[in-house]
């Protein structure tokens, strides 16, 4: 065998069995070990930032990292944004990105690139190996790392010459680590100050906004009178009729700042202190009030749903928070095709246990309190801003949860850059509806551009928002890359396509010609 194959068997020891891929000359051992091994699957992506955003989708629901087969520095960077979005979503992933055989590097051929470099930019953890045996040795401590709190994003970098040559060391999988725990010091202060009868928020974010850790916020909540606030970018929010709902902070700073306002005690649970996401002229980075004291429950990378049970217990909390309602029945929406429609049809429509991928932008934003009584589901979202992830977190969750229904909301100049993940929804079969919504604008940076102060905007400077002159054809790009498509230019054709979508299985896209009020 050589380091490929040992690599491979380690890999699946380890209980890595999807391999997002992307490969060039330099992996070709690697590529063919893959075909070799009957317990990896290989899914093809066309674009590298397609494979690290599928790898972060099918890591927020399978709980376990994927493996992405990366050419080079050149390939690395394509798929740095979407890297970076996993970053930020603190997913278990590990990338094995090949370079050249270590003598060639010398010659500075024309792939030649910082490989360790690209690497270490967006990964927590880098093993290079230094032979053939140690490829498989660092696909072990990579999967190891990657497992280690809610998850990190790791990089093995393998040279060609360590993937063809022999290699006799079989590298065991290494055992995963534990969740680390909150001290009981930690407990009993929390507790005091969620009992001092100051106005109190718990602050989540990352695995705390799973249903067990928000049915523990909840009865916190219940006995206390705290508000329960989520992150403005959940990487998983577990929602829906039957679950304890929260607030989400929204993403324009000064509404955020009001819905903080009043705050005596802010307690953070899997969650940073909350910062405007981009600095204005003369307005505060930090969005809680002055004179909110901010305390911390549980750090990111640690076990949420133990601390907030353990406080609860301690502060004799037993009572259930009340939980979403279920919708009640109301006839379809009819006339503008507007977000409002679309996420009235989405609660209606919705089937049990759907997994949401919120990449629609502004017209996402009022999509997601109606969506707050729809069937229980998963809301994920944009973690790190970086746009571009939604359709490839869509293929990636499908394939994590091939029995469940994956709806991608989807804002259009956002699925530009990755639109190839079509393709390999297509070849997958995954069962994901893509809605496309088409309102022909970066529409954000028209709202920003007002809001950062730069003046007053010219034909030229608004041109560059603009996506018409050509008009983008979703029917054309979509059934050129073999997923069905349909055209939605009313709320009751949308709300009749997306019904077929739901009752049916097999990728589709609806093309939703949008109409917004824009603030
Ligand atoms: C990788 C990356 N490139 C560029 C940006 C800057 N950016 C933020 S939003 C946006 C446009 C979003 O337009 P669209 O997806 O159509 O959504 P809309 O604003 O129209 O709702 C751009 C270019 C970014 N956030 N990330």
């Amino acid at each position: 065998m050589n380091g490929a194959d040992r690599l491979l068997e380690t890999l699946v020891e380890s209980g890595v069995d999807v391999c997002f891929a992307n490969p060039g000359t330099s992996e070709m051992q690697l590529v063919s070990a893959i075909g070799n091994n009957d317990s990896m699957r290989a899914v093809l992506c066309l674009f590298e930032g397609v494979v690290s955003g599928a790898a972060d989708g099918y890591a927020r629901m399978a709980d376990k990292p994927a493996v992405t087969l990366l050419h080079v520095g050149s390939g690395f960077s394509n798929s740095m944004a979407n890297q970076h979005n996993a970053k930020r979503a603190h997913v278990p992933l590990v990338n094995v990105v090949g370079d050249h055989a270590t003598y060639h590097l010398q010659y500075d051929a024309p792939l030649t690139s910082d490989v360790p470099g690209h690497a270490k930019l967006c990964s927590e953890w880098v093993g290079i190996s230094e032979s053939a045996d140690d490829l498989a040795v660092n696909g072990a401590k990579a999967v190891q790392v990657s497992m280690q709190g809610w998850g990190k994003v790791t990089t093995v970098v393998a040279p060609a010459n360590h993937a063809w040559e022999e290699s006799t060391n079989q590298a065991p999988a290494l055992t995963t680590p534990e969740m680390e725990t909150v001290s009981d010091i930690t407990i009993s202060e929390i507790a005091g100050a969620l009992s001092s009868g100051k106005v109190t928020a718990l602050f989540l974010g990352g695995r705390a906004l799973r249903e067990d850790s928000l049915a523990a916020a909840g009865l916190i909540a219940k006995a206390t009178g705290a508000r329960v606030i989520c992150e403005t970018f959940p990487a998983r929010l577990q929602r829906g009729a039957g679950r304890v709902p929260v607030e989400r902070l929204p993403y324009f700073a000064e509404q955020a700042a009001e819905v903080l306002g009043g705050l005596e005690q802010l307690v953070l649970v899997g969650a940073g202190v909350p910062v405007s996401f981009f600095a204005y002229p003369g307005k505060d980075s930090l969005l809680a009030p002055d004179n909110c004291e901010i305390l911390k429950l549980a750090d990111i990378h640690q076990d949420t749903a133990a601390a907030l049970q353990a406080v609860a217990r301690e502060i004799g909390a037993s009572v259930p928070a009340e939980t979403a309602r279920s919708a009640p029945e109301t006839p379809p929406p009819c006339g503008v095709l507007s977000p409002l429609a679309i996420a009235q049809s989405l609660v209606q429509l919705m089937p049990d246990q759907a997994i949401v991928s919120d990449e629609a932008a502004t017209c996402g934003l009022p999509m997601f309190s109606v969506t707050e009584n729809a069937p229980p589901h998963e809301w994920m979202t944009i973690t790190g801003g970086a746009i571009g992830q939604g359709l490839p977190l869509s293929l990636g969750a499908a394939i994590a949860c091939p029995d469940r229904k994956v709806i991608a909301l989807q804002a259009d100049g956002s699925a530009m850059y990755t639109v190839q993940a079509l393709w390999s929804m297509a070849r997958e079969n995954t069962d994901v509806t893509v809605v496309i919504m088409n309102n022909r604008s970066y529409a954000i940076l028209n709202i920003e551009l007002a809001r950062v102060g730069a003046g007053q905007p010219t034909p030229k400077t608004l041109s560059m928002f603009d996506l018409s002159r050509p008009d983008i054809n979703w029917l054309d790009i979509s059934e050129g890359m073999g997923v069905p498509a349909t055209r939605a230019t009313t709320a009751e054709e949308f709300h009749q396509q997306f019904a077929d979508a739901m009752v049916s299985r097999g990728p589709r896209l609806i093309e939703a010609m949008v109409v917004q009020q824009m603030p």
